[in-house]
């Protein structure tokens, strides 16, 4: 793998501030292993709860952020703000924005520029949907979704990737370690013909789908496994801190 494990716990449009609060006092008192970057990602609404109760061992990202400078935008929130309130990071391209909410591959990265110019730190999500896996266009879709990125994004230090097939989101039928494995290998294959070796060494590739305090430990043996984003398992805590703690 990649520089630190890391495991970012997507709660999407979850929780309430009694369920937030309870969830927050089981992180806070899990026992992590130390060499591992964990992030959490609330609702925005719960943000500011979040970061006033949670430790400081846990950082806090947004689930998404405007494509550029606040303003006139209603029901949006811009990167300028998050930083203001003390989240550092942003997913960015998750399927559910990408194909329930309709944004598009261009839109989505100039959403990670403009967030990693304003100093966010970006979660960037790309993957296949079951009917492309079933074409053979699993690798197809994913490099297109990673060179739209590439097409905005200047620097990649501050960039974690996350591959998420769709088929394999909320629905219990998580990637097997073997396929997994085989597009993060070809993303990062990807990165090193585009980018550099360098950004291919070092940034971190990481599995979302349906991961669990079962599957996780075999999933995160893969060597180009890097960590996880987790989605329905991350809103239990003691489930949470076993798969941060399956980091080899
Ligand atoms: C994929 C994942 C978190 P889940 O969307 O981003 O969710 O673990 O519920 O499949």
């Amino acid at each position: 793998g990649s520089g630190k494990f890391f495991v970012g716990g997507n709660w999407k449009c979850n929780g309430t501030k009694d369920s937030i609060s309870k969830l927050v006092s089981d992180l806070n008192s899990a026992k992590l292993e130390d060499d591992v970057d964990v992030v959490v990602a609330p609702p925005y609404i719960y943000i500011d709860q979040v970061k006033s109760s949670l430790t400081d061992r846990i950082e806090i990202s947004a689930q998404n952020s405007w494509v550029g400078k606040g303003g006139a935008f209603t029901g949006e929130i811009s990167a300028e703000q998050l930083i203001d309130i003390g989240c550092n990071w942003v997913i960015l391209g998750h399927s559910e924005r990408r194909h329930v909410i309709g944004e598009d591959d261009q839109f989505i990265g100039k959403k990670a520029a403009y967030a990693l110019d304003q100093n966010l730190k970006v979660i960037a999500c790309i993957g296949e949907k079951l009917d492309e896996r079933e074409a053979g266009k699993t690798f197809d879709v994913c490099f297109q979704q990673m060179k739209a990125f590439s097409d905005y994004v200047t620097s990649w230090t501050n960039v974690v990737v996350a591959y998420e097939p769709v088929w394999a989101i909320g629905t219990g039928k998580v990637a097997t370690p073997q396929q997994a494995q085989e597009v993060h290998a070809a993303v990062r294959g990807w990165l090193k013909e585009n980018i550099s070796p360098e950004v291919a060494s070092t940034t971190r590739i990481i599995y979302g789908g349906s991961v669990n305090g079962s599957n996780c430990l075999e999933l995160a043996k893969q060597e180009d496994i890097d960590g996880f984003l987790v989605g329905g398992a991350s809103l239990k805590g003691p489930e949470f801190a076993t798969i941060i703690n399956s980091a080899t």
